[in-house]
């Protein structure tokens, strides 16, 4: 397929998942809501090539942000039954402070929406017009910030909790295995609906549901007040993807406000949440065994000594030091980057818990790869970020627009996986291909 095609096609992925009401769904039937980080992935997407697009995502996102200023990680702005669990069991109304006017859930996704502000202002030429719709909106992000340094950092020490694997984006990553080890949860009664559209192999076990829920039933239960997760929680996490995105929108918040002038109570705020969280980040997360950083189980107080893709992600909010990043992606390339292999893996494929074919045990990931490619490229890695975009490229020009992908190469088969059509996957090849 030629470039041209190839942007087209993308460009009508997006174009047939955008609703009417502003948003656009990760893909049909599998995702019919709103999802956070989807979100500002796909508003990346729409500014190449329809910025009022970009911005409706943007605006649809934060009409359902809490008076608190939390964000939730879906938003029901329609009903489908296409998708399990939905709003009837979240019921994000039990708290006091939940939109008034969105259903949603009471849980959070990666916070992106920052450094998307400033990614759209870097790619629209009408820079003027961009600049003023993020001065009506850029407020709104910083105060999701400061609700996050303020309820999910009990420590106050520069790193925010989740109390979800639903909040990591990275949902049944074998990062979480030994935390259900702790947890004994009922058998629920449910009924999935992910698993009509998407072979049950390529997803979560029916069990793993069940922790799921409870996990939601917990915070239900109060409410789902920060303090009472924070003290209850069997999942109490410390996630350096999570709080590697948390530091790259600080950071181009601070660069936007810069821009704007006239807030520098506001950058001041920022740079200390910066300093704080990117040194505690480095002394708590990093791993010297493994040569890469890890998430941290704050419950139980230990690392979680596992490679993911999420070991790699800090390069792109540039935390580590540049020794560091070196063996950082010198560890990358050395386990998951062989040449039979497609970067990156979402988990260690020497690890007897990677699954290729399941999700987020061990298939790539578009969004995690634009992650990557942008983080080589800001410590001058040239010829590894190169390699990471054209893998992520061959695999959608071979297989299609898929949510994930096989990292092991010469399969006689598509190893395109999940959803079909799947807007973050489009989105981001767009941006790739206009870099
Ligand atoms: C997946 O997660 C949802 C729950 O949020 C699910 O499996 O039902 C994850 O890949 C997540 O990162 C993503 O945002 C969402 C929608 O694409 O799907």
């Amino acid at each position: 397929m030629t470039k041209t095609n190839l942007i087209e096609k993308a460009k009508k992925v997006l174009n047939n998942n955008k609703k009417d009401k502003g948003f656009t769904i990760p893909c049909e039937g599998l995702y019919p809501f709103q999802w956070n980080w989807d979100s500002g992935f796909i508003a990346i997407g729409f500014a190449h090539y329809d910025e009022t697009n970009a911005k409706r995502e943007v605006e649809a996102l934060l009409s359902a942000q809490w008076e608190n200023g939390f964000i939730p990680h879906i938003i029901f702005h329609n009903d489908s039954d296409t998708y399990f669990p939905g709003p009837d069991f979240h019921l994000s109304k039990l708290h006091p402070l939940a939109s008034k006017t969105h259903r949603t859930t009471g849980m959070t996704q990666p916070p992106v929406l920052g450094f998307v502000l400033k990614e759209l202002y870097d790619i629209v030429d009408n820079k003027a017009e961009m600049l003023s719709f993020i001065k009506q909106n850029i407020d709104k992000v910083f105060r999701n910030h400061k609700h996050f340094y303020t309820h999910r950092d009990p420590n106050q020490e520069g790193l925010v909790y989740i109390y979800h694997n639903w909040e990591s984006g990275t949902d049944n990553s074998p990062i979480w295995d030994d935390i259900w080890d702790t947890m004994n949860p009922p058998e629920y009664k449910f009924e999935r609906r992910d698993t009509t559209h998407v072979d049950a192999a390529q997803r979560p076990s029916n069990r793993e549901y069940d922790y799921y829920l409870h996990l939601i039933e917990i915070a239900k239960e109060h409410n789902y007040d920060d303090g009472k997760i924070a003290e209850l929680s069997p999942f109490l996490v410390q996630d350096p993807l999570f709080n590697a995105m948390l530091i790259k929108s600080n950071a181009a918040l601070i660069e936007l406000y810069r821009i704007i002038g006239g807030s520098e109570d506001k950058i001041e705020t920022l740079n200390k949440w910066q300093t704080n969280a990117i040194a505690r980040f480095n002394e708590k997360l990093f791993n010297k065994r493994l040569g890469a950083y890890v998430h941290y189980d704050l419950r139980n107080e230990k690392q979680i000594e596992f490679l993911s893709s999420s070991s790699f992600a800090p390069i792109f909010a540039g935390i580590p030091s540049n020794e560091r990043a070196i063996t950082i992606v010198k560890t990358m390339m050395d386990k998951f980057g062989g040449d039979d292999k497609y970067l990156c893996a979402s988990f260690d494929p020497e690890s007897d818990r990677f699954n290729p074919r399941k999700y987020w045990r061990g298939p790539v990931w578009i969004n995690l790869n634009w992650l990557l490619y942008k983080g080589l490229k800001l410590y001058d890695f040239n010829d590894e970020a190169k390699r990471v975009k054209e893998d992520s490229i061959a695999l959608i020009e071979r297989y299609g627009f898929y949510e994930y992908f096989d990292s092991r190469k010469d399969l006689d088969e598509s190893v395109g996986y999940g959803g079909n059509n799947f807007s973050w996957s489009a989105a981001l090849l767009l941006d790739l291909f206009k870099d």
